[in-house]
Formats: C-alpha cells, structure tokens, sequence
C-alpha cells in the first residue's frame, strides 16, 4: 500500500525511530509522543484496522502482542503501561494501518477509563 504511512515507514521510505524490526513486525516511536515512553508496534502486513483481523491473522498479532510486551520490558515500562488500539471514525483512528499504542514511564499515568 504505497499510500499508506506505514507501510512506508516500514518499507524504509519514510524515516522512523526504531526500536525493533523483524520479518513480521516493526516498532517505532511516536512522532507525537503523549507519554514519557510511547512507542507503536505493527504488523508489516496492511491490515487497515483492528475491524479487520480474522482468522488468518492470529499467528501475526501474537508477534505484535508479544513484540510489544517484551519492548516495553526493555524500554522503561517494567512498572506496568497502557496498551492502546484505536479503532475507526469512533474509536479516532487516525492512521488506517493497525498498530498498538505502548505508553508508560516512570510515573503512574493519568486516569482515562
Ligand atoms: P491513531 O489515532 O491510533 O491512529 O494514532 C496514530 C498515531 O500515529 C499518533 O499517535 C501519531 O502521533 C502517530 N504517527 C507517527 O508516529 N508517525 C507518523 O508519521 C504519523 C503518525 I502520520
């Protein structure tokens, strides 16, 4: 998907702080941090949205999951974070390519839910 953001972040084309890249998988900071640690993991695949997971995707989203666990270890998150997948016009997706929002810090973060 060559219109997309992040395919091309993930295609090399577009520059991106990264903190872990595989075949499947790539992690890069938030251009737009909102928290002391924010960092966003996706899939290379273009999956648009969280709405469009199925079946055939379960194998992939256990590498995203466990990607994101085990950066979050590593980045200063060992505390605990808030894991964040928007969704759609209401859930204010703003990037139509799935991807899991990994915020933390050192200190607790502000109440949301
Ligand atoms: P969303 O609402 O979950 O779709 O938010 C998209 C996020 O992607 C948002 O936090 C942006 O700051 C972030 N981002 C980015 O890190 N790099 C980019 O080039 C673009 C957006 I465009």
């Amino acid at each position: 998907m060559s219109d997309c953001i992040f395919c091309r972040i993930a295609a090399g084309e577009i520059p991106a702080k990264k903190l872990y890249e595989d075949e499947h998988v790539l992690a890069f900071h938030d251009i737009n941090p909102v928290a002391p640690v924010h960092f966003l993991v996706i899939p290379k695949l273009h999956v648009p949205s969280m709405g469009e997971l199925g079946a055939e995707h379960v194998e992939l989203m256990g590498r995203v999951m466990t990607t994101a666990a085990r950066l979050a270890r590593e980045n200063g998150c060992g505390e605990g974070y808030r894991t964040i997948i928007n969704t759609g016009r209401v859930g204010r997706q703003e990037v139509y390519h799935l991807h899991v929002h990994i915020l933390g810090g050192p200190e607790v973060l502000p109440a949301m839910l």
